[in-house]
């Protein structure tokens, strides 16, 4: 063998060694890169803490029977809006209150991406309503924003959280979003007594450039609510999370019933005109027709006044409120419809009329989109939560984010189905739950390019 043969064997071992280094280093970098760096499936949320700022919450407006008196607009929502400020204020982030009055909190991406991955809810309540219900979604907006702060997550997009305005005076703070607002919705008198135009201003809002928070479709990558359930299909069946088909729309209505007003001792059973007899029938009509057309629409008379209001006197004027909801806006008018059309007996009857006035609350039903399904899907089986794909009978801010980008939304279970009472609960496990969910979700939708 010659010696320049010999030299150029030894240079092929060489590199083939060489090659073969690079090969077993190439595969054990990769090995590494699925088993051991971080994947958005590990960064943990903190159960304890998100549960603990929930009960924090609880304190703003609680009431002697345990209930929930932070309407929207009261001192007490001020309060618990202040706490919540704080919180966002010491993680270093962008926090801005809205001409609406939403709380806004923006992490940056690192791509300067000019679409948002936004999450949020609602921390205002009805009146003596509970302390779930917006308030865990909010709470779970809250630790994901603490989570990616100190975990310091990279992100693509950046992450805003959402505390929306009176929703539960008719998703104002999402409405003003969508650009679904005007003069008459800024009139509406709310259940603290102030319209939304003083409500908002109250809050740190402008309700004089209030129109100018209208977002467009060029804004948002993605939109996720964690909320409660607020019925008793995951309750009932055991199962950890809800993935919502879709939200119901709602209508609302003022109506006014004129009768008149005399001497509850002098005037005798058969010459009364009775504004509070003719409501009873009314209210038992607005039952009875909702049941009686085949569906899951629901309608409810859940405000009632009488005038003047005093036990001598026959009622001369009854004010009420009437709502009604389905997935489909045909429907909501149907039953509307056969309403109205049954007051005319009722008048015969009572010699009373009746007049309905829309309220300027009205949400319309929402598909959810179907791809953040799938994430919100995908990402409870990877974390081994057992689920259920559901409509929403409750409306959520969702529906109107969803008019302008893909919004999802995830439940968990309420305690026996119960909400809108001071009885509202959900463990804080599935609260935990729900909220690590939410932010796998968000992290998945976040690496999507375009969805
Ligand atoms: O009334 C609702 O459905 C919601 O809880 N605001
Ligand atoms: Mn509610
Ligand atoms: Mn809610």
């Amino acid at each position: 063998m010659s010696i320049q043969y010999s030299i150029t064997l030894r240079m092929l071992e060489r590199i083939i060694t060489t090659v073969n280094k690079f090969i077993m280093r190439l595969v054990l970098c990769t090995f590494a890169l699925l088993f051991f760096l971080p994947s958005s499936a590990q960064y943990q949320i903190n159960a304890e803490r998100v549960n603990q700022n929930l009960e924090t919450l609880k304190t703003f407006g609680v009431n002697d029977e345990g209930g929930n008196d932070r309407v929207a607009y009261s001192d007490h929502e001020l309060d618990a809006r202040a706490y919540v400020m704080k919180r966002l204020n010491a993680l270093g982030v962008e926090v801005r209150i809205d001409a609406a009055g939403n709380i806004s909190a923006v992490r940056k991406g690192r791509k300067g991406l000019s679409k948002v991955v936004a999450f949020g809810s609602h921390i205002d309540a009805v009146p003596n309503g509970g302390h779930y219900d917006g308030q865990v979604g909010s709470m779970a907006a809250l630790e994901v924003m603490q989570t990616l702060v100190e975990q310091k997550i990279k992100t693509n997009h950046d992450f805003e959280l959402l505390i929306f305005t009176n929703e539960e005076g008719g998703v104002f703070g999402s409405r003003a979003l969508a650009g679904k607002i005007d003069e008459g919705t800024l009139k509406v008198k709310t259940s603290s007594g102030y319209t939304n135009a003083e409500g908002v201003n109250r809050l740190g809002g402008d309700s004089s450039t209030i129109f100018s928070v209208k977002r467009s479709k060029e804004d948002l990558h993605a939109f996720i609510e964690l909320h409660i359930e607020q019925g008793s299909n995951l309750y009932d069946q055991g199962i950890d999370v809800g993935v919502v088909e879709g939200i119901v729309g709602l209508k609302w209505w003022d109506v006014v019933v004129r009768g008149f007003a005399n001497h509850a001792g002098t005037t005798p059973m058969n010459k009364r005109k009775d504004a509070m007899l003719a409501s009873a029938e009314f209210v038992l009509s607005v039952n009875r027709i909702a049941r009686s057309i085949e569906g899951n629409q629901v309608a409810t008379v859940g405000r009632i006044q009488a005038l003047p209001g005093a036990p001598n006197v026959i009622p001369g004027e009854v004010r009420m409120s009437l709502e009604i909801r389905d997935l489909s806006s045909n429907r909501i008018k149907e039953v509307y419809e056969a309403i109205v059309s049954s007051t005319k007996a009722i008048e015969e009857k009572y010699q009373t009329t009746f007049e309905f006035s829309p309220i300027d609350a009205t949400s319309p039903p929402a598909m959810m989109d179907d791809r953040i399904r799938k994430v919100i899907s995908d990402q409870a089986r990877t974390l081994g939560y057992s689920q259920l794909s559901l409509p929403s009978g409750a409306g959520h801010d969702a529906q109107d984010m969803a008019m302008i980008g893909p919004t999802g939304m995830i439940f968990i279970p309420s305690y026996e189905g119960i909400s809108h009472s001071p009885l509202e609960y959900s463990t804080p496990e599935d609260i935990a739950n729900g909220t690590q969910l939410l932010l796998n979700s968000l992290l998945a939708l976040d690496k999507m390019t375009k969805l």
